[in-house]
């Protein structure tokens, strides 16, 4: 990999700007990553897009073939970050980029870094594009279920569906990461730099979602806690054993990656005038671990799977809701999800996985 045109930072295949002049783009900054995958495909596909990516590693080939241009470094990297704002103008941010709640507790400290600091970067730099183009730049953040933390299961189970303003108090540091991350944009889009007499108001149009556990058909999570559903799947798929790091009656909500990439693509689009708030639930369906196992033993009758809690991330999930309230989503930007649980099952998960590991 060559040197970047500051010679300080390596983006991989950097193109010069015709006449100096900086290009609109769109930024995804953990472009690598689960979502990433999916999203960059469905970008790639609005041919008024250019897209600008970002991980920290280098990106797989068939994500990095629908990108203008990829660059490797760390959100926490404010010299990155700049010298990309310099050679784009950028128009949208889907700010991906995460340390999940499992990895988040072994490194509390990283964790702030990567999803605090990193999205106070982004938005600090957002707001220095819209001062500079003179437009609003729409900065969407996926935020996660993570944000709530419920004191105990009998309060949890009492809880059902819980709205967006419910058990605000959570128990892991990526939850608090992405709670803080939420009041940042808040923030920046209604009262950044308050005081000062040259401020430039409104310079951020955020949207956030909190989503629930999400299932991919082509790519494996790793860090979260959530990671047991689609762990479950693939081990199977796989003619792996599996052992369930939640028990059997946990219960959380899930969404399929398209439901997801649906939702983000969605709330992007959704006119200002309908939001009615800045961040919003959205529900796809919502299994105990027992319905996983019920569900893959029904397809892959061989598999074996045992459930071994490990207490720590059981406290995680039961922390979490079992069920989010989603009316809000609905109501604003006519969110619906296409997969229930079997539908999900049939239509997306068991073509695909069976496919991918045939
Ligand atoms: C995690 O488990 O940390 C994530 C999430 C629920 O946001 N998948």
């Amino acid at each position: 990999m060559s040197p970047g045109k500051s010679g300080m930072y390596p983006a991989v295949h950097e193109r010069p700007l015709s006449g100096g002049r900086r290009s609109r783009a769109v930024l995804v900054t953990g472009a690598g990553g689960e979502m990433g995958h999916s999203l960059i495909s469905a970008l790639a596909a609005r041919k008024d897009t250019s897209v600008v990516a970002m991980d920290i590693r280098e990106l797989d080939p068939h994500v990095r073939e629908h990108c203008e241009n990829a660059f490797v470094g760390d959100v926490c990297d404010a010299n990155l970050l700049e010298r990309l704002l310099a050679m784009y103008e950028v128009d949208e941010v889907f700010h991906l980029a995460a340390l999940l709640s499992t990895r988040g507790e072994f490194a509390p400290e990283t964790a702030h870094q990567v999803n605090v600091v990193g999205t106070l970067n982004l938005l600090k730099l957002s707001a220095e594009q819209a001062r500079s183009h003179g437009r609003r730049v729409k900065f969407i953040f996926p935020s996660s279920i993570a944000a709530y933390g419920i004191p105990d299961l009998d309060t949890k189970r009492k809880a059902g569906a819980v709205r967006e303003d419910q058990f605000l108090e959570p128990h892991t540091m990526y939850g608090v990461n992405k709670l803080a991350g939420e009041h940042l944009g808040r923030y920046y889009e209604s009262h950044y730099r308050k005081l000062a007499k040259d401020r430039t108001p409104n310079p951020i149009d955020f949207r956030s979602i909190r989503f629930p556990g999400i299932i991919s058909a082509d790519t494996l999570p790793s860090g979260g806690t959530s990671d047991y559903g689609p762990e479950m799947i693939h081990a199977a798929a796989q003619g792996n054993p599996y052992a369930c790091f939640v028990r059997r009656d946990a219960r959380i909500p899930f969404m399929t990656m398209p439901d997801a990439v649906e939702a983000i693509l969605k709330l992007a689009a959704a006119p200002k005038e309908n939001l009615t708030r800045c961040v919003y639930n959205v529900a796809g369906f919502a299994p105990s671990a027992g319905d996983f196992e019920r569900l893959v033993m029904e397809r892959f009758p061989n598999a074996k799977i045992t459930f071994e809690p490990d207490l720590g991330r059981q406290s995680i999930v039961d922390s979490w809701p079992e069920d989010v309230n989603d009316a809000a989503a609905r109501g604003d930007w006519g969110w619906s999800p296409k997969h229930d649980m079997q539908r999900a099952f049939d239509e997306y998960l068991m073509p695909r996985i069976t496919a991918r590991y045939r």
